[in-house]
């Protein structure tokens, strides 16, 4: 232990500790821009390069970084004097003179880092490098993306999620001084670079140099075209965040208002991915079980493990960087796109819509999301998708008065689900969701304990074993690209865990934590907040297993015939390409 002095307050620390932790310790907010630490999910970013949390320590002649210093015995700090003041105002009116002044009309304004501390340090006008020209980017769009640079602050928050998190590697720092920018190797468009979609980084820029392709407006206008059916569905994730956007408390489920809202903008079906989530554990299950029994029968031509296929952002990732696996994930399609193709198919049919009128608009934690929407192979069959922020926006811009909605209920049939469809949102509850119908469907048995403990939690790689009936089934999970790479890399080296099935999803906490969520601005507590409302919901639905959804039973006996079917086949399975 140390001790040391910040601001007239003694505190004890342990050797390693930073300026910055020792004064969070004992409630001593200094400013903070390029850190960035969230401890559960590993990401730290620990650039020290926008010197907006300079302290005075005595005895140095310079400021020092709060956030990359680490404390000595008897160190005695000052986060406010007139030399601190000063240093960080520089900073600051620096960083602004060479960024847009556009907030009003930026994605990011109201969420920005760097307009906050513009507000809190009061400033009004630049005295400092106000006459110097501005660096200028051109701006790079993508399916899920939009990049515009002039806004960057070379905090390289963006480069530690795509590289340390996610190991990607699309983005690093090129150029010096005036030039330097975060861009894609020779500078090509992120969507002709290795870039997944994930949207981390975007989930991270402090400022509106990342933020995501809006769909807004294209969901009013076909509202408002009376030739359109349109229909919407909403993921798991996004009833556990969408409140923060409306004052609420992390972790509030707002289901019920969602619907009631989603009914308000003029949606004539308010349906749930859910549903479809349900529709993809018959399948996944049913693939799994195929799998199991094949290879337990020696079948050569069978490989395991199976691996999860419902997050976009992992499937770019094995398609570009795993190429040679390509044999071994799941065929089902994301609950997304089995929500399209079972929304202009099926349901289509069964009111008498013609699937042309029809409009699907997906709402999602995510911005891989909008990637897959437009993959040439789905040929459409979810038209638009719109994050979690941007149905905020739209709620608003409504002038519904969210917080005071009453609870309303999804439509049938497409808006029933259960229990197991709902943990899809958080890391481990896809495959939990897979073994309740898995056990059932292989032991012939009923699952007295539907809660399977051992696959939940946030470590980035967890294993465990369930018992299904003489079977222990070996289970691997992964959060996050990185983590999902070292599992990946176990897998192409023989499997010697022997897992039968693997989840991955991309990002870290799963799709609680998606690109497309409220943004958390690095509080990792606001994600776990988040995975107990996804499992609080579990518990409060009257069903808890997707074979047992009765508007699923009912789908399979008019229209699929069973999973796997080939008419399933036609419908709810896909191809991977690398
Ligand atoms: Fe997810 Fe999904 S659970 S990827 O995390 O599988 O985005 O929430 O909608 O499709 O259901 C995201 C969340 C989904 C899909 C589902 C899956
Ligand atoms: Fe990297 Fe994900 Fe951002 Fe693409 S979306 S640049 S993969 S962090």
């Amino acid at each position: 232990e140390m001790k040391i002095t910040i601001d007239d307050t003694q505190v004890m620390v342990s050797p390693g500790t930073t300026i910055l932790e020792a004064a969070k310790k004992i409630g001593v907010q200094i400013p903070t821009l390029c850190h960035l630490d969230l401890h559960d999910t590993k990401m730290v970013n620990q650039a020290a390069s926008c010197r907006i949390c300079v302290v005075e320590v005595e005895g140095r002649r310079n400021l020092a970084p709060a956030c990359a210093t680490p404390v000595t015995d008897g160190m005695v700090v000052n986060t406010r004097s007139i030399k601190v003041l000063n240093a960080r105002r520089m900073v600051l009116e620096l960083l602004l003179s060479d960024h847009p002044k556009d907030c009003l009309i930026c994605e990011k304004s109201g969420n920005c880092e760097l307009q906050d501390l513009a507000i809190t340090f009061g400033i009004r006008e630049l005295t400092v490098g106000k006459d110097g020209a501005q660096s200028t980017y051109r701006k790079d769009v993508s399916e899920a993306i939009v990049r515009d640079m002039d806004k960057c602050i070379m905090c390289r928050r963006c480069e530690t999620m795509c590289n340390k998190v996610q190991s990607v590697g699309a983005l690093s720092g090129i150029n010096r001084g005036f030039d330097a920018v975060v861009a894609t190797a020779f500078e090509v468009d992120l969507a002709d670079s290795v870039c997944t979609h994930c949207g981390q980084c975007v989930a991270v820029c402090p400022t509106g140099a990342l933020s995501e392709k809006e769909h807004i407006w294209n969901v009013v206008r076909q509202l408002a075209d009376p030739g359109k059916v349109v229909v919407v569905q909403t993921a798991p994730a996004v009833r556990a965040a969408l409140g923060e956007e409306f004052g609420m408390a992390p972790g509030t489920l707002v289901t019920g208002k969602m619907v009631a809202a989603l009914r308000k903008l003029g949606f004539n079906y308010v349906f749930d991915t859910d549903f479809a989530a349900d529709a993809t554990i018959m399948e996944e299950g049913a693939e799994l079980v195929d799998r199991l029994t094949r290879f337990q029968n020696g079948d050569p031509t069978v490989k395991l493990p199976i691996l999860t296929s419902c997050c976009p952002a992992w499937v770019n990732f094995f398609e570009s960087q795993f190429p040679d696996l390509l044999d071994i994930p799941s065929s089902a399609k994301s609950p997304q796109q089995m929500f399209g193709a079972i929304a202009k198919s099926y349901f289509a049919q069964k009111m008498n819509i013609d699937p042309k009128n029809m409009v699907v608009v997906s709402v999602m934690p995510c911005l891989a999301k909008k990637y897959e929407a437009s993959r040439p192979e789905f040929n459409r069959e979810v038209d638009i998708s719109i994050s979690t922020r941007e149905l905020a926006h739209l709620i608003k811009k409504a002038n519904i008065d969210f917080n005071n909605l009453p609870e309303e209920d999804f439509d049938h049939p497409l808006g029933e689900s259960t229990g197991a469809s709902v943990i899809f949102g958080t890391t481990g509850g896809v495959i939990e969701a897979a073994v309740r119908t898995a056990y059932e469907v292989i032991t012939g048995e009923t699952l007295g304990k539907v809660d399977f403990e051992e696959l939940r939690g946030f470590e980035g790689i967890r294993s465990a074993s369930v018992k299904v009936g003489d079977l222990d089934l070996n289970i691997g999970i992964a959060h996050g690209l990185g983590n999902a790479r070292l599992l990946l890399e176990e897998i192409r080296g023989g499997n010697p865990n022997n897992y039968h099935a693997i989840e991955i999803m991309a990002c870290p906490g799963g799709c609680i934590g998606g690109g497309g969520q409220p943004y958390h601005h690095g509080n990792s507590e606001i994600l776990k907040q988040r995975q107990a409302a996804i499992y609080e919901e579990d518990r409060n639905k009257a069903i808890r297993k997707s074979h047992e959804n009765p508007y699923i039973k009912e789908m399979y006996a008019n229209y699929f015939g069973k999973p796997m079917s080939h008419k399933a086949h036609e419908l709810l399975h896909t191809h991977y390409e690398p």
